[in-house]
Order: C-alpha cells, then structure tokens, then sequence
C-alpha cells in the first residue's frame, strides 16, 4: 500500500499531536477540529478505508471503538460523536482508516 499522511504519523515522519498508543493502534488530535475535542483513532496496520476490513480484522476493529472509548472518557467526554468516512463521496480524505471521535458541543441528526 502507498504511504499515506497517517502511516507518516505512525512512522513518527511527521509530527502530530498524540494522546495514545499501543501495537494496534495510535490516536491523536485532527489537525481540523470539527468540534472542542477532536481526535482519531487509526490501527497501525494500514487498512484504506472500512470496507477493506475483513474478518481477520474484527478484534482490530473493536479495539479501536474501545480505544475511542477509553480516550473520549479521559478526555472528560460523557456524550460524543463517532464517525468513519468510507470513500470519496463519504468525505474520506485520508484513505488509511480512522475513526473520528468528537465531543464537547451538541451534535445534530442527521449529519450533513
Ligand atoms: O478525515 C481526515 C481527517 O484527518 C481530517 O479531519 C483532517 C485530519 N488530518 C489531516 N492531516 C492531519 C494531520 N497531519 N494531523 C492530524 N489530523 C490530520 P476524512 O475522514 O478522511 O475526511
């Protein structure tokens, strides 16, 4: 797979601001906050996008949400927003999956 501005990240190529890590997986802030808290959650193995995820990845995946979890709660975050965008026309932009965890401000239904 080609390098991507995420697996830049994990690589410690370029700088990012992290609040996280373990063998699976790094979480750090977006450089875009769409809310007061804004980070993502994205495995070190470099899946394009959730619907390249395959059986193999299950646990992987799940870790990922519990990650999100654990750091939204010490972030101070009760209520929050979890997003995947999958392809281009679902905003993915970055295409090594990421989970966005946002919180600290109301969220409306449905998003845009
Ligand atoms: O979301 C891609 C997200 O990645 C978007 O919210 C900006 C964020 N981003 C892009 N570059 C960086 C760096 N260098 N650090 C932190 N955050 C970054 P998508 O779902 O693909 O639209």
């Amino acid at each position: 797979m080609s390098e991507t501005l995420f697996s830049k990240i994990i690589d410690r190529e370029i700088p990012a601001d992290i609040i996280y890590e373990d063998e699976q997986c790094l979480a750090f802030r977006d450089i875009n906050p769409q809310a007061p808290v804004h980070f993502l959650v994205i495995p070190k193995k470099p899946i394009p996008k959730l619907s390249d995820a395959t059986e193999e990845d299950q646990a992987l995946l799940g870790h990922l949400l519990l990650v999100g979890n654990q750091v939204a709660a010490r972030e101070g975050l009760e209520d929050f927003r979890v997003n995947v965008n999958n392809g281009a026309s679902a905003s993915q932009a970055v295409f090594h999956l990421h989970v966005h965890v946002m919180g600290g401000r109301p969220f409306n239904w449905p998003p845009g």
